[in-house]
């Protein structure tokens, strides 16, 4: 306690700042939470002094019988969250697990059909700025204009023309669930890999809230801090094991492998060096809590809270992309307000609430304006917020975007926000 306020006061006073900035404001980025005591305790260890290249029982260091531990519990924990055959909880980041899913399913140049950026989708989806879409070719579906919804028709005949060699579900602004059975179809029926990131609704689909893409897809990857409520990380699943259809041989016995074993080659040594125990213990301590009843509560509470501050934009006149939401985000599209996402986000954040400029489909405005923003409501839920005070937070925005320039309005709101904080404590420490 106080070792780094002492040691290095000029670090921890920016720390202590960060701590302030997240009890004081309203956190609504969707892929934003807040993680337990115990989460952030597990992360500051000894644990990142060790190397531990490779796979427990089969490492390039030795000393590594405690972290072999680890890394079993976080597994073990893991499969038995997502009822899953095998996982991979070594990857640093969302897009280092997704990495590692194209160095295991395509090679250069294949082609990816993926859910269009400007449409909800994800940058390592294939986006043009991104390696996903400079290594490999991309090719999008979107929604439909009039419903905000994927029509699964059209994901169809695309796929017949582009002849993908793997299809992406998931997205990071997409309010509606996924139909997996028809997304496998598909996938079927042009012959292609399926593989679901579920990065944004890991902890809606562990507690069986959303539909299950496990049985369904090849591979499915995922972040480890979203709805989850883990550290910042990656994880890579399987659903169902078994030899892999692409026919990689193991290179001794000439065996083919399972589709876990050309995964667990694709993170180390295909794509990453040593994992972070740190973080890994810190997983492992979330998959412990995400294993518990409340768990499930904290996610249902998440869906009620998206839901009701769905209802309660549009009783004010706020359009929403696809009308409402299934899962822990909505997408409100500004342009019948006469507000840019950019003037929202910049005034909402002066008044103490924190939320992303994000472009909505078809949108004419470019990525730096957009014509919408994205409110995710998995970080309040953490703080104990019903749909009681879900209620204010939606009040309270409508406020600024109606005087998004009146800097006393903002101010009065920034005291309301403070308010209702302090009615919800965070966090007491700053280091743990
Ligand atoms: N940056 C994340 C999000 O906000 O959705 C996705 O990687």
């Amino acid at each position: 306690m106080d070792v780094l306020k002492n040691q290095d006061p000029e670090l921890y006073a920016y720390i202590q700042q960060e701590t302030e900035r997240e009890n004081n404001n309203f956190e609504l980025i969707a892929s934003e939470n807040f993680v337990s005591r115990a989460v952030i305790s597990a992360m500051g260890t000894v644990l990142t002094n060790k190397y531990a290249e490779g796979y427990p029982g089969k490492r390039y260091y030795g000393g590594c019988e405690h972290v072999d531990k680890i890394e079993d519990l976080a597994r073990e924990r893991a499969k038995k969250l997502f009822d899953a055959d095998w996982v991979n909880v070594q990857p640093h980041s969302g897009a280092s697990a997704n990495a590692a899913v194209y160095l295991a399913f395509m090679n250069p140049g294949d082609t990816l059909l993926g859910l269009d950026l400007s449409h909800g989708g994800h940058l390592t989806h294939g986006s043009p700025v991104n390696f996903s879409g400079i290594q490999y070719h991309p090719e999008f579906y979107g929604v439909e204009k009039d419903t905000g919804r994927i029509d699964l028709d059209k994901v169809r005949d695309k796929a017949k023309a582009v002849k993908p060699k793997m299809i992406s579900i998931g997205a990071s602004a997409y309010p509606r669930d996924f139909d997996y059975q028809a997304f496998r179809d598909i996938a079927d029926e042009v012959g292609a890999f399926l593989w679901m990131d579920m990065a944004h609704t890991a902890g809606l689909i562990a507690t069986d809230l959303l539909n299950d893409p496990l049985p369904y897809c090849d591979v499915v990857s995922t972040t480890t801090h979203k709805t989850l409520r883990g550290p910042r990380g990656g994880m890579i699943l399987v659903g169902n094991d078994g030899e892999n259809k692409l026919g990689v041989t193991a290179r001794k016995s000439g065996r083919v492998k399972n589709t876990s074993e050309v995964l667990d080659s694709a993170v180390f040594p295909g794509s990453q060096g040593g994992p972070l125990m740190h973080v890994i213990a810190a997983k492992a301590v979330a998959f412990g809590e995400a294993l518990q009843p409340e768990f499930k509560e904290y996610q249902q509470q998440i869906q009620k809270n998206a839901k009701h501050m769905a209802d309660e934009f549009k009783n004010l006149g706020y359009n929403l992309v696809s009308d409402g939401t299934d899962n822990h985000l909505i997408l409100v599209d500004l342009r019948n307000k006469n507000l840019t996402g950019k003037i929202a986000e910049e005034s909402l954040d002066k008044a103490g609430i924190t939320v992303n400029k994000n472009m909505v489909p078809f949108d004419t405005e470019s990525p730096f304006v957009t014509s919408g923003i994205r409110l995710g409501s998995p970080a309040l839920t953490t703080r104990g917020f019903k749909e009681q005070q879900f209620s204010d937070v939606v009040k309270l925005i409508d406020t600024v975007l109606q005087n998004p320039n009146n800097e006393s309005t903002l101010e009065t709101v920034k005291q309301e926000v403070q308010a209702i904080c302090k009615e919800f404590p965070l966090y007491d420490f700053v280091e743990a």
